[in-house]
């Protein structure tokens, strides 16, 4: 099966997504999804002007050769564009390979491990009473693991809290809007929400909380400390991801589970938080690692040292990604849970999907393949609209934060 064409559609039904196409001369064609919210277009390039040359006559079997051709390549290894770029072909080869054996990809992967993928929704509010009805809202919905966020008494706009009645999306403006933030207000806060969670919805629920990488390490051990009475399913981002070191000082003073790894690309980004088990779940994904070859050697790596997976699924990655990231969610041993932002219709449409959520779960579905395929007449009546992640700056002198 040689590879005769690929290109990339880039579209915006609602938010930006890129997506590449690889055409075979059986016919088969394969996608693989390539967004990097707010650097969209560098992926683009990346792949239409230096990938996608190099692509032509390969053969579409030969996955792993075609990584390390890609990874070693380059020279310049690494990174979110070139790893996303490389994600893309990957993901595209699987898709194909497992079209032109007539399988759903999980099949190829193994088969199935479990018989669902739990999944955890995304709960936010201005105020905790307001979190609290929609953290009763989506468990009456059926889910199982609800993420709560809620906003914070004397700042403006905190991450992960919608404007209004719309779903929350951070990229929300044509140049990067300004958030403020102040950490004492925050550490104060956010005990008192998980404290009113407990005591609304009692133990069973699983909760998680993001802290979006806006702790020290001091900070975030003493934050974890204070919701231990709460037990939660995890702490996400506690700290900055890049070092290692900031998590071992969060572990020697607390038992709240840490998970970390959505703004993570290879192996190398985790290898020293998972073999010293500074973290009990990793958060990589197909898009932003590597692609299914990759992502599946993190995840085996994980399982060595009891580090389970809980891939990031929020709206900027395509529904191309979500789609791979349940068929190894279902073949994997060491899955945890897989995070669950619903789409909107528009881009529902444009991306008709077989994997669907079934009472707190999914299923990724039977087609071959991964079961996502892309309606490019239709993607073309979105045409790309540039758009940023906020910046966050500290309130009491302006200086720039981690947002
Ligand atoms: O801010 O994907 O857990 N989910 C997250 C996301 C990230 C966005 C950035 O593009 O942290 O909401
Ligand atoms: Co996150």
């Amino acid at each position: 099966m040689k590879i005769t064409a690929a290109k990339v559609i880039v579209c915006c039904p609602g938010r930006n997504f890129v997506t590449l196409k690889i055409e075979t001369d059986e016919g088969l064609t394969g996608l693989g999804d390539a967004t990097l919210n707010g650097r969209e277009l560098a992926v683009a390039s990346y792949l239409t002007d230096h990938v996608v040359p190099c692509l032509i006559g390969r053969d579409a079997h030969r996955i792993e050769d075609t990584w390390h051709y890609l990874y070693r390549g380059a020279y310049w290894r690494r990174g979110p564009v070139t790893m996303s770029a490389i994600a893309a072909v990957d993901t595209a080869l699987w898709d194909l390979k497992a079209k032109a054996a007539g399988l759903p990809l999980y099949q190829l992967l193994g088969g199935a491990s479990r018989e669902r993928v739990l999944v955890y929704a995304h709960a936010n509010g201005r105020d905790i009473a307001q979190t609290v009805d929609e953290v009763k809202r989506l468990k009456s919905l059926g889910y199982r693991a609800i993420r709560a966020q809620s906003g914070v008494p004397g700042i403006g706009k905190v991450y992960g809290v919608a404007s209004g009645d719309k779903p929350y999306e951070p990229a929300d403006a044509s140049l990067p809007s300004e958030h403020d933030w102040d950490t004492a207000k925050y550490l104060r806060h956010t005990p008192r929400l998980f404290e009113a969670l407990r005591a609304e919805l009692g133990d069973e629920l699983h909760l998680l909380h993001d802290v979006h990488h806006r702790l020290t390490p001091i900070e975030a051990a003493r934050l974890c400390k204070d919701l231990e009475p709460y037990r939660l399913f995890w702490m996400e981002d506690a700290v900055p991801a890049e070092d290692p070191a900031a998590f071992e000082l969060i572990r020697r003073h607390t038992t709240t589970p840490l998970a970390v790894g959505e703004v993570f690309n290879t192996i190398w980004d985790c290898k020293a938080l998972i073999e010293r088990q500074l973290i009990d779940y990793v958060r990589c994904t197909v898009v932003h690692a590597g692609g299914i070859t990759h992502l599946k050697r993190i995840f085996d790596f994980a399982a060595l040292h009891q580090v389970r997976t809980g891939s990031h699924g929020a709206t900027d990655l395509s529904p191309v990604c979500m789609g791979a990231a349940l068929h190894l969610d279902l073949a994997i041993p060491n899955f945890g849970i897989q995070e669950h932002m619903p789409h909107t219709a528009e881009t529902d449409a444009v991306f008709p999907h077989a994997y669907r959520f079934e009472g707190g779960f999914m299923q990724p579905g039977e087609a071959p393949g991964h079961g996502v395929t892309i309606d490019e007449a239709l993607a073309a009546r979105y045409p790309y609209r540039r758009a940023y992640l906020p910046v966050n700056r500290l309130q009491h002198d302006g200086s720039l934060w981690h947002w």
